[in-house]
């Protein structure tokens, strides 16, 4: 008899973690260290290659300055085999109805990440329509806190 393919998930495949950063994040590491630190997006991709290979997670990073690709990228998330996205969306996070709209309307968990912490920074950052959508939120740890967001999108 023909066995039948393995479940989505199951111990024998690998999950795929989609990893999306917004507008300005292709300039991380070469400009203001004090408040971003001073890894590039490449090295954040590795870090998170390094961690996601420990975990058994495979990681794909993406980087647009656009938020109409962020939104296409978001909806094709799981027709392309994705198990949850890590999501700085950048300065669309305090604006984007439409990235919230998009969270909201995918099956796939999303979880909002930020190097520096908004909370504490000016008021404009303070509100997040990316995290009011999105199952948990990491910030204010650097390049760590993507990191971390990986880890804790392993445990879901
Ligand atoms: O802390 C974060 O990760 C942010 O998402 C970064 C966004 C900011 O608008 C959010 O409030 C918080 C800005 C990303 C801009 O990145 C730059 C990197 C290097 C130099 C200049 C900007």
């Amino acid at each position: 008899m023909p066995s039948s393919p393995p479940p989505p998930h199951s111990a024998t495949q690998t999950r795929r973690i989609l990893v999306l950063n917004g507008p300005n994040l292709n300039l991380l590491g070469t400009r203001e260290p004090a408040i971003y630190g001073s890894a590039t997006l490449a090295d954040i991709a590795a870090l998170l290659e390094a961690r996601g290979e420990e975990l058994g997670l495979e990681v794909e990073c993406r980087q647009s300055n656009h938020e109409g690709v962020l939104l296409d990228w978001l909806q094709q998330a799981e027709s392309e085999g994705f198990a949850s996205v890590l999501l700085n969306a950048g300065a669309y996070t305090h604006t984007s109805i439409a990235l919230l709209d998009a969270i909201r309307a995918i099956a796939l968990p999303v979880i909002e990440v930020h190097l520096s912490d908004p909370s504490q920074r000016e008021e404009f950052r303070h509100l997040s329509y990316v995290g009011m959508a999105a199952v948990d939120t990491v910030q204010g740890l650097g390049a760590q806190s993507y990191v971390v967001a990986l880890e804790r999108a392993a445990a879901l």
